[in-house]
């Protein structure tokens, strides 16, 4: 009766999107096989461990794939990472880790397990857009619900409805930005002297300016809130220093929440998605990496913040007990340069491209004892699986909602047996509401500025030209109708 369920659970009741559902008719008994002994392996952990794992999610800004993971890509790139390489050399690197192309709706991507082209969340929100994640959307926390203790803390740029706010979308406790970084540094008076921002605070109106509310002044940077009460402001700087005290703060908490649950009965959710990379405020002097640059400094103060968590983990006795996935939410912003951008590394393009610059981001995984050490894994994953895998690993697959459509897979396998296990070769690439390319195994067909009519020059083989310089039409007529019909049955479902 437990074997049916679990096999029910993770076969085709969940509305996955039209091309999982093809794979799986081709690789179904394979992966039922493979989820039986999934499942007890994970029994075994839970039998060892008396509960199912913790999961920690830390995700960053922007940032170019090749950046880290390695003390030879911190010598190109003049970033400093000792703590990631260490958790890459320890644990699993992710060759293919797709996002979306900018903040939050790669956010809602990973919460919700849907493309946020599904729920509306389709580009970055700042003040005052009055709008954010719909409380009908169903959040990891909401899945995982009363089985974990879940915790939110720092930038989570679901807008500034209240229906978006952390704790009212199942998280027990949160402490997070509405918006990004760019409100907190730049919509202040100390950066309008600066001339970062125009037109923002400044009281002196042009006499020619009839409308009053034309420009928002009243805003809101950061919530705190439990589950169940209402949120309260706890932060909306005016300048860089207060800036800084919020994430400090935040940071804080993080511990805290480690520490309070540690040795909980239940198992924790931690999101950690913290507010770097920054734009203009670090300004570590002396330098403290090679590189220099605003982005490289608070990426530093990062990783260091890393190697403390973990070391953490290790002192309380549940490091083999925690699955920690850490990743950039997209590629660098190319409007800053250098602070935030000084070249997109091996691909081309950056944030909100639908280049592989713009979505294909480094990210790793970490489970001692588990993710076997020094694993690089070319499979495809996109952010949306991570929703899926942490329903799986916490035991919630029956929590996923049935009444949508789901575009994260669960990759569990992928995590426990490594390279070659992923079940996923697609990702669809969108714009805002638009869809721009599709990747399909090692092919990728660009739709942006296409003309109708021909196949047009729009096809690359990522293998051979991963900058997506040589679009090729005449080897790719085979490609053609395949491509066009996967975006059909695709938009089908949207
Ligand atoms: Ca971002
Ligand atoms: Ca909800």
């Amino acid at each position: 009766m437990k074997l049916n369920s679990f096999t029910l659970a993770f076969s085709g009741d969940i509305n996955h999107d039209s091309e999982f559902q093809l794979l799986q008719k081709q690789h179904g008994d394979k992966w039922a096989a493979e989820d039986k002994d999934i499942e007890e392996k994970l029994e075994s952990l839970r039998k060892k461990h008396g509960k199912r794992p913790n999961i920690i999610h830390i995700m960053w800004d922007d940032m170019k794939y090749g950046a880290i993971g390695h003390p030879m890509l911190n010598n190109v790139t003049g970033y400093k990472s000792p703590n990631i390489n260490k958790l890459a050399e320890e644990g699993m690197t992710f060759t293919r880790m797709y996002t979306e192309p900018s903040c939050t709706p790669t956010r809602v991507a990973a919460a919700t397990g849907r493309q946020p082209v599904r729920s509306g969340m389709i580009f970055p929100i700042f003040p005052i857009h009055r709008m954010g994640l719909p409380g009908s959307e169903v959040t990891i926390a909401e899945v995982l619900d009363d089985d974990y203790n879940t915790g939110f803390f720092e930038k989570s740029h679901f807008g500034d409805q209240e229906e978006s706010y952390l704790h009212n979308q199942g998280y027990d406790e949160a402490i997070f930005t509405l918006y990004n970084q760019f409100a907190g540094q730049m919509f202040t008076p100390e950066a309008e002297d600066a001339f970062y921002t125009l037109g923002w605070g400044k009281d002196e109106w042009d006499r020619y300016a009839l409308d009053q509310n034309f420009r928002p002044t009243e805003w809101m940077w950061a919530v705190e809130g439990f589950e169940g009460q209402k949120g309260k402001e706890v932060s909306t700087p005016h300048n860089a220093e207060e800036y800084h005290q919020f994430n400090t703060m935040a940071y804080e908490r993080v511990k805290l929440f480690i520490q309070k649950h540690a040795n909980d009965d239940k198992p924790f959710l931690l999101d950690w998605w913290p507010n770097v990379l920054e734009m203009f405020s670090e300004k570590n002097s002396p330098k403290k990496t090679p590189n220099g640059t605003a982005s490289s400094e608070s990426f530093y103060r990062l990783d260091k913040q890393i190697g403390e968590i973990v070391a953490m983990l290790e002192d309380l006795g549940i490091a083999d007990n925690t699955l920690i996935v850490l990743m950039a939410d997209n590629g660098p912003m190319a409007e800053i340069w250098p602070d935030t951008y000084q070249n997109p590394g091996i691909f081309r393009g950056g944030k909100n491209d639908f280049l592989e610059g713009g979505v294909r981001v480094p990210a790793f995984a970490y489970w001692p004892g588990v993710i076997e050490k020094g694993a690089v894994v070319h499979d495809m994953v996109h952010v949306t699986d991570l929703f899926t895998t942490f329903a799986r690993l916490g035991g919630k697959m029956d929590s996923i909602p049935r009444d949508r459509v789901i575009d994260g897979i669960d990759q569990t396998a992928l995590l426990l047996k490594g390279d070659g296990h992923g079940r996923r070769d697609h990702v669809f690439i969108y714009q805002g509401p638009q869809l721009s390319a599709i990747v399909k195994q090692q092919y990728k067909r660009h739709f942006a500025g296409a003309a109708p009519g021909l196949a047009g020059k729009g096809f690359f083989d990522l293998e051979k030209d991963p900058r997506e310089e040589h679009p090729l039409m005449a080897q790719f007529l085979w490609a053609w109708p395949a491509f066009d019909h996967m975006k059909a049955r695709h938009e089908a479902q949207i």
